[in-house]
């Protein structure tokens, strides 16, 4: 049995997409009176050179590239768990993530929890099961599942009772626990220009916040993934939640990431039903407490880091929180303007002089009204608070009538039609 130019060859493959994804990273060992070990390449391909005559065990495994879980994939084994959704045999097998047989709710709770962990950038010390095992692999690309369940896992190894001559085609197909939708490695993030984020302005009569998180593109949701990052030294996470937005009260569920003393919070938001919401709007809303009463006027930022609807990069924005601010002026006008300066946001009296400002940022602002008639702008400074209606009421006392004098060109107009007898 010289050792010689014998070899042992094959390739790595991914479940979808017709076995046309390559799979690199995997490591074969292949066990014996000898072991060898070696690696998939970009390609997905491996050899073993010089292979000495005997038996073996060829067995394949891989712990990196752990990317491929989402919103959709927890979404689509929470309904084949509850029987409204066909998976495929390989997609059984990815849903199988506890590796335990069968597909159950504790598969859904640790897809959701690995992945909102994913998404916040730290898997460490969490696994899909007991085993830690992120991985499976089949030695055949065709299984037969017609009497699943109890799932039952195709060859992981394949044997060679005894190598003893050189072979090709010694192929694996691989499966990322957890990914039954197939879009192993997940997102590839194009270099995009950095969200601005949005600045909110923090008093001392300021306790809580609440954000919107604003879908600007019609879709159909099937899941989620979302991660905001956040000044935790000014803020700390209250909650998360579905009510006043377009999902509220439909078939969705949230899974987010435990708090800690992360600046990024991640959550997701999965369909729980086939009866998926088609729109755009606020999908949820984010609740943080002021974590040390602030003494004075701070500002802090929000930034809106990942928002994928569908496993794809979509539209979103997060709203500033803001307050409402009604009164009534009690002059006797209709007709005045009442401004935030600095933004597009106005209101007009109406007959009884009663206006509403919404959708006015939290904290300080100033305000500024324009009564016909009247020849001063009022200004006037409020505190506006999340979420709430502050009542400003506007007074005639101080307000300076306007003098009867005429503008120049009134004057001129006047001087030409009395020349022209008008
Ligand atoms: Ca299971
Ligand atoms: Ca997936």
């Amino acid at each position: 049995m010289p050792p010689g130019d014998t070899f042992l060859s094959g390739k790595v493959t991914y479940f979808s997409d017709s076995g046309t994804k390559a799979v690199p990273n995997v490591t074969l060992t292949l066990e014996g009176d000898v072991t060898y070990t070696t690696t998939t390449d970009n390609l997905g391909n491996y050899i073993f050179e010089n292979v000495i005559f005997g038996n073996y065990i060829l067995k394949p495994s891989k712990n990196t590239d752990l990317g491929g879980l989402s919103a959709v994939d927890v979404s689509r084994i929470f309904r084949a768990e509850a029987g409204t959704y066909t998976l495929s045999c390989f997609q059984m097998l990815a849903a199988d993530a506890t590796q335990n047989g069968t597909i159950m709710s504790t598969d859904v709770h640790n897809v959701g929890i690995y992945n909102v962990h994913y998404l916040n950038g730290n898997v460490s010390g969490k696994c899909l099961n007991d085993d830690c095992v992120n991985w499976s692999f089949s030695d055949t690309a065709t299984l037969d599942c017609t009497s699943w369940p109890p799932i039952v896992a195709p060859a992981k190894t394949r044997s060679y009772t005894p190598f003893s001559s050189s072979t090709t085609n010694q192929d694996f197909v691989a499966v990322r626990l957890g990914d039954v939708s197939g879009n192993w490695p997940g997102i590839t993030r194009k270099k995009r220009a950095r969200n601005p984020g949005i600045d909110i302005s923090l008093s001392p009569k300021i306790s809580a916040i609440r954000v919107p998180m604003v879908l600007s593109s019609e879709e159909r949701i099937e899941g989620i993934d979302i991660s905001v990052s956040f000044d935790p030294s000014l803020l700390t996470l209250d909650d998360i939640t579905l009510n006043g937005g377009i999902l509220a009260n439909k078939y969705y569920a949230i899974e987010s990431k435990p708090t800690d003393s992360s600046d990024i919070v991640s959550f997701m938001i999965y369909s729980t039903d086939e009866k998926m919401y088609t729109g755009k709007g606020t999908v949820a809303y984010i609740q943080f407490n002021i974590s040390e009463q602030v003494s004075e006027n701070v500002h802090t930022t929000l930034h809106l880091t990942k928002f994928d609807c569908n496993e794809q990069p979509a539209n979103a924005y997060l709203l500033p929180p803001t307050g409402t601010i009604t009164g009534k002026v009690t002059l006797p006008v209709a007709g005045a303007v009442i401004t935030v300066p600095g933004t597009d946001i106005q209101a007009v009296t109406d007959e009884n002089g009663l206006y509403q400002l919404i959708n006015v940022p939290i904290g300080q602002q100033a305000i500024e009204i324009v009564i016909p008639g009247y020849d001063e702008i009022i200004q006037q400074s409020v505190e506006v608070q999340d979420n709430q209606v502050l009542e400003m009421n506007i007074e005639e006392q101080g307000v300076k009538r306007a003098t009867d004098e005429e503008t120049p060109i009134e004057e001129a107009i006047r001087a030409l039609k009395e020349a022209s007898g008008m």
